[in-house]
């Protein structure tokens, strides 16, 4: 496709050719394989603010994923984190099929699909400031299970995924107003941490990686309405892609370790 980076075949593997970062040993995602996790039982619980309070959403597509900005301050803290972080966006990455499209995987088993809520070091002010700094990004990452039946509450979101398969970043949606804390699942003890990398280029080391084990339902259905939208990429024919398998592979842990909550 004529943009910058891509998911095409083999796409994730050059990044490094433009983006020397995206070549580096802390790099995300990666396979968490639960027989080699570090358990650390004072991690702690989080603290959610704003979580729960009825916040308004506007969603776009901008060629790589479905993205959702709103009005209001939410925040997290505590559960080992080094910080106070402010949420400044959220998207999603998924498959072509419900065998594959998140970016983690455990024990070499992937998810559909996995949203990113990404946030940034609220002393430093803004995203733009905390992506060059350590630590200075915590995004939470939140698998999807199949379910029998619909997710109601994912909705909101799915049901406006069809007014924005054009990938020019032009067709925004007004969403109605929701509690994030009701997207979320019910246990948010159970989690993995370790310290990574965006999973895009520029692919910048700075993110403290939370992803939890408790998983958000959604149905076969549900889950191909996010494989209606369309890519940035094109095909031989000019043809826009539907904007499917927006994931990158895992990548190696080197010397990292990954730690668990619990037992
Ligand atoms: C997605 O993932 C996000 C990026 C995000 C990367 O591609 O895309 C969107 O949400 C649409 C713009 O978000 C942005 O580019 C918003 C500024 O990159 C960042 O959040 C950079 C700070 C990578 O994020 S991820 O590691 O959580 N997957
Ligand atoms: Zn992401």
């Amino acid at each position: 496709g004529g943009s910058l980076w891509g998911y095409e075949k083999d796409g994730a593997a050059k990044w490094k050719d433009t983006f020397a970062t995206c070549g580096l040993n802390s790099q995300s995602p990666i396979d968490i394989q639960t027989e080699g996790v570090v358990v650390k039982n004072d991690l702690g619980t989080f603290k959610l603010t704003g979580y729960g309070g009825s916040i308004g959403m506007n969603m776009s597509n901008n060629g790589h994923t479905a993205k959702v900005v709103f009005n209001g301050d939410l925040y997290v803290e505590n559960g080992g984190l080094p910080a106070k972080y402010k949420l400044a966006q959220f998207h999603f990455h998924w498959g072509s099929d419900n065998t594959k499209g998140s970016e983690h995987i455990i024990n070499g088993n992937a998810f559909p699909m996995e949203v990113h809520f990404v946030h940034f070091k609220d002393s430093l002010g803004s995203l733009g400031a905390a992506v060059s700094e350590p630590e200075g990004l915590a995004v939470l990452g939140f698998f999807f299970e199949i379910s029998e039946t619909d997710n109601k509450v994912l909705n909101n979101i799915i049901d406006h995924l069809a007014n924005i398969t054009d990938p020019s970043g032009n067709s925004e949606v007004v969403l109605s107003a929701q509690k994030f804390e009701d997207l979320l699942p019910k246990n948010l003890d159970n989690f993995y941490r370790y310290s990574g990398s965006l999973t895009t280029p520029p692919c910048s080391e700075t993110v403290v990686w939370t992803v939890f084990e408790d998983t958000i339902k959604i149905s076969s259905s549900q889950m191909a309405k996010f494989r209606e939208m369309f890519s940035s990429e094109v095909d031989a024919q000019n043809n826009h892609v539907h904007l499917q398998n927006n994931y990158r592979p895992v990548q190696l842990l080197h010397s990292r370790k990954v730690y668990s909550s619990h037992n």
